[in-house]
């Protein structure tokens, strides 16, 4: 049971009754939950005017049918979503993912999760996520298309530049940004460049956006090795996935020394003790969208179908795949084989019982919603470059990233000292992500 105090134990109990079998959604709120009593025991008036119980309410929850024809002219339906969580510190700010796992409390918890993140970077973005239960693997690029204009066809009434600003996530990418904002535009016949983020450079897209992700999780690593006196150099890191988040945390960290000796995707993993070839992995994943399979054929290096990734040694773990993907197995064969800090690229891969063993065994952990909201933090410096119709150069964007990074970093630490948990990263990003978003909700009155 959740050991917090009576008032958010009652709060978790209705966040279970109100979103009946949406386990991943309870998971997300429980582990916030559990990190505000601190913040209730000092700020009643957060209770009182019923902020954390609206906060894990979503403003509005949108699903909708998407029909599409296949290349052999057959119809098939899938299920769209839009969970518009909270707008209180901007216009709604999230991805949208398509993998047939996706139902209402997949878009839920990472909606929630969205909120505080956002929030973290300092940036003025609200919290939403979408996606649908589509399954892109295997599907022709007409395909694709045709499934993102109809999903659009849809979408439009609800977003907007001042309103919802959806972006990618597992399996959106450029390309299906790319359908997603031609649609748009021909239906509202309207350039409106700040309605989705992760555009193409050469048409109202930001430098850097790609590899933001990944890069943004390694630059919080960087600062968490630095406070504890230690750097990238030398060490063994192993990536989860092999994916947008993978491939670019992967390229930063070999930028800043380490080597990353091992990634996967959901068919295996693949151990490369020379340190991954770039360019190889992004050749087959990002251009050939081949499996990782393919990748240590290719490069002579060691093939494991199935099995955990979490097996490899390594200083240094990064989960870039997807949720509870890291579990107490997992994190027990980590902390026996000597990992000292985990990061999350993805969002809430470690299952909270992972991060309690990693907690007790004094590794040092950094959740999701800090150290992967390079992403969406560098969305938002998308949406102020199109908002001035500017565009920015790789390197300015790039030291305005890290510089977000150092910031989101730093405000987890020194919050989590204020409220009594010195060196707690997931209990700083609660509470900081938190605190401000319940300021602007109480400033903006009960809605
Ligand atoms: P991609 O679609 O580019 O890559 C996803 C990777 O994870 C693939 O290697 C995929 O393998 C693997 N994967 C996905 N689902 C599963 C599963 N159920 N089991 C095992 N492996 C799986 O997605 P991203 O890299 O964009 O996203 C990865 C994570 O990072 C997600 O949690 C996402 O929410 C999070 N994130 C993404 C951001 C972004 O800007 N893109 C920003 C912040 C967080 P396979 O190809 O075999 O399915
Ligand atoms: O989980 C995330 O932060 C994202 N998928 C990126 C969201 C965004 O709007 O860039």
């Amino acid at each position: 049971m959740i050991h917090v105090d009576g008032t958010l134990d009652t709060l978790y109990d209705e966040v279970l009754k109100r979103n009946p079998g949406e386990t991943e959604f309870h998971q997300a709120a429980r582990e916030v939950l559990e990190s505000l009593a601190p913040v209730v025991t000092k700020h009643p008036e957060y209770v009182d005017a019923a902020v954390i119980r609206r906060v894990c309410e979503p403003e509005r929850q949108i699903i909708f049918r998407v029909p599409w024809q296949d290349d052999s002219g057959a119809v098939q339906l899938n299920r769209g979503f839009r969970v518009e969580f909270n707008s209180a510190l901007g216009p709604y700010k999230g991805g949208l993912r398509f993998h047939p796992s996706v139902y209402l409390g997949i878009v839920k918890f990472l909606g929630f999760e969205q909120i505080f993140k956002n929030s973290l970077t300092g940036l003025p973005i609200g919290g939403g996520k979408g996606g649908s239960d589509f399954d892109p693997k295997g599907r022709s690029d007409g395909e694709i298309m045709r499934f993102c204009q109809s999903f659009m066809t849809e979408l439009y009434r609800h977003i907007g530049e001042y309103t919802d600003v959806p972006a990618g996530d597992i399996g959106v990418g450029g390309r299906e940004i790319g359908y997603l904002f031609g649609q748009y535009k021909r239906i509202t016949n309207r350039y409106e460049s700040g309605v989705l983020t992760g555009k193409g450079i050469t048409w109202g897209g930001s430098q850097v956006r790609t590899e933001a992700t990944g890069y943004g999780t390694v630059y919080f690593l960087d600062e968490m090795l630095k406070t504890g006196g230690q750097s990238f150099d030398g060490k063994r890191v192993v990536v989860s996935g092999s994916g947008n988040v993978a491939v670019y945390a992967t390229e930063k960290v070999e930028q800043l020394g380490g080597t990353v000796v091992a990634c996967s995707d959901s068919s295996g993993y693949v151990v490369d003790e020379k340190g991954i070839d770039l360019s190889l992995l992004k050749d087959v994943k990002e251009i050939r969208r081949e499996r990782i399979s393919a990748y240590a054929e290719e490069r002579g290096a060691i093939y494991v179908p199935g099995g955990s990734v979490w097996d490899v040694p390594c200083d240094i773990a990064i989960p870039c795949a997807t949720q509870n993907e890291l579990d107490a197995d997992a994190a027990d064969r980590l902390i026996k084989n000597g990992t000292s800090y985990v990061a999350e690229g993805a969002n809430m891969p470690c299952t909270p019982e992972a991060v309690r063993l990693f907690s007790d065994a004094g590794v040092s952990f950094a959740p999701g919603k800090a150290a992967n909201a390079g992403g969406v933090a560098t969305s938002a410096l998308e949406m102020q470059q199109n908002a001035s119709r500017d565009s920015w150069s790789f390197d300015y964007t790039e030291d305005r990233l890290a510089d977000i990074m150092r910031g989101v970093h730093d405000r987890c630490l020194e919050t989590a000292d204020e409220y009594g948990s010195p060196g707690d990263y997931a209990t700083g990003a609660n509470i900081a992500g938190f605190i401000r978003v319940a300021n602007a909700m109480l400033a903006q009155g009960v809605i």
